[in-house]
């Protein structure tokens, strides 16, 4: 087992508070695979479930004031709501509120800002209109140089990979994100043309990939099963096709895969 990023234990704890059993419950989300994905499902049922209860309290008090109207006049001791009952459930909101920001700002922080483990596996994410490349460094755990000018899909060299660059001879390309379970990856995200979105809604995952810049994004795969890969930014008329898949296996199935394409694709 690899180790994972020390932050993501202390925020699971911190959101290990009980909630709603209905929300918990109710398959609200698609199934979560990735290590984080519960402190993010946490998070999610404490919004929920705070909405639904003002959403409730709001409309009885709309009901109650209807109700009451006749005879509003009658009793003004009744219209005067103390301090505690008027500003103290808004302090109390407020609180929780400002908890869950900053337990959601950190969480976001701990993929991105906190650096990924040194074993941590690196996979490279290329959106392009309308697909998506993943790249794999090979044996030598070095990403070949790519250039603009040499990319040519029709080819066989979608990404532009050098082949004067001896680290890019044993790379590998795949329309498959093929995953190990149980490991932390590392995606480090690029785009030849306009912004994407890379979406993987059972990792919990939503990361642009931005023309000009190589953005990382790290995470721990939990479950092993197959996940669905979309594009969240509107990227032109093929957008909605622009989908892949996310397979996580065990290690040892990884590595077969991987060997199996590492002979397959010769540069
Ligand atoms: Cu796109």
């Amino acid at each position: 087992m690899f180790p994972v990023c020390p932050h993501r234990n202390a925020l699971i704890s911190s959101v290990s508070l009980p909630h709603s059993a209905i929300l918990a419950a109710v398959p609200w989300m698609p199934g979560n695979g990735a290590l984080h994905g519960a402190i993010f499902d946490r998070l999610m049922g404490w919004n929920l479930a705070i909405l639904l209860a003002l959403f409730l309290l709001a409309h009885l008090l709309l009901i109650a004031a209807l109700l009451r109207r006749g005879a509003a006049s009658a009793s003004s001791a009744a219209k005067i709501p103390s301090l505690l009952t008027k500003w103290l459930p808004l302090a109390g909101l407020c609180v929780l509120y400002v908890w869950m920001a900053v337990t959601a700002e950190r969480l976001w922080a701990a993929d991105r800002f906190a650096g990924p483990a040194p074993a941590s596996m690196q996979v490279e994410v290329t959106g392009v209109q309308f697909q998506w490349y993943f790249r794999y460094p090979g044996q030598d755990a070095a990403f070949g140089a790519t250039r603009p000018r040499l990319i040519d899909a029709a080819g066989g060299n979608p990404l532009g990979i050098d082949p004067a660059d001896p680290r890019g001879h044993d790379d590998v390309i795949s329309s498959v994100l093929e995953l190990p379970a149980g490991r932390e990856v590392d995606l480090r995200l690029r785009s030849q043309d306009v912004i994407h979105g890379l979406f993987i809604p059972g990792m919990r995952l939503k990361q642009n990939a931005v023309p000009g810049m190589v953005l990382h994004v790290h995470f721990t795969l939990q479950q092993p099963g197959s996940y669905a890969i979309l594009c969240s930014q509107v990227c032109g008329m093929g957008h909605a096709r622009m989908q892949a898949t996310l397979r996580v296996v065990p290690p040892a199935e990884f590595d077969r895969w991987l060997s199996t394409r590492e002979h397959a694709v010769s540069r």
